[in-house]
């Protein structure tokens, strides 16, 4: 059985509503961040960046939670959380799985910092320009890849969550309460909320 290294009220909700969402059984191994659990030498051997969330499967373990959603998909095709390789939705999966960490993180950082960065030389351009591609992807909806819901939307689903409503960090728009409205709905987004409640 899988075990999800969490703590309540951190980025470990994404990785939550992806277990809930594959609904596959898993152990929750809290590792409480606030009592210094990710600096024990048993944790780094698990993630030596010393962060949560984590996954141990058998003898892999991996963190960042964009590659658990990753290895979660593909680990249980049956759960349908990513477009199969050959399926041109495929591309686009991939994508906005990588924007997330990639586009939408440095974003947020650069708001709650105001660093000015040449939008050039940065990967990310600036935040207004990650936001405007967001919110153009979001407009039809219901997903980013449409009817189909994947594990994109749970890494960029829960990014919006945090940044917009929960700690308003970046500005709303229709699409993105739209949006997080439509991923709040899934029961499995509420089950990980409660959990991740602490
Ligand atoms: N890039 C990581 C970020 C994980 C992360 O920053 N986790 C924070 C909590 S939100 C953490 O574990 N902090 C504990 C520490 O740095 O000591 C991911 O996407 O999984």
């Amino acid at each position: 059985m899988m075990q999800l290294y969490w703590c309540p009220r951190t980025r470990s909700f994404s990785a939550l509503w992806l277990m809930e969402e594959a609904g596959q059984p898993y152990e929750r191994v809290l590792t409480d961040i606030s009592k210094g659990a990710q600096k024990t030498p048993e944790y780094l051997a698990i993630n030596p960046m010393g962060k949560v969330p984590a996954l141990r499967d058998g003898e892999a373990t991996l963190a960042e939670a964009a590659a658990i959603c990753a290895y979660v998909a593909e680990r249980y095709p049956q759960a349908r959380l990513a477009p199969p390789v050959g399926d041109p939705k495929r591309a686009k999966y991939l994508y906005w799985l990588f924007f997330g960490p990639g586009c939408i993180e440095p974003a947020m950082v650069q708001l709650s910092t105001k660093i000015e960065m040449n939008p050039i030389a940065a990967g990310w351009g600036d935040a207004q320009r990650v936001f405007d591609v967001l919110d153009a992807a979001l407009t039809t909806g219901p997903w980013l890849l449409g009817e189909t819901f994947s594990a994109a939307d749970i890494m960029i689903g829960s990014g919006l969550n945090f940044a917009v409503r929960l700690f308003k960090m970046a500005p709303s728009r229709p699409s993105f309460e739209r949006y997080i409205d439509a991923c709040a709905s899934r029961p499995a987004f509420q089950r990980a909320t409660v959990m991740a409640a602490g």
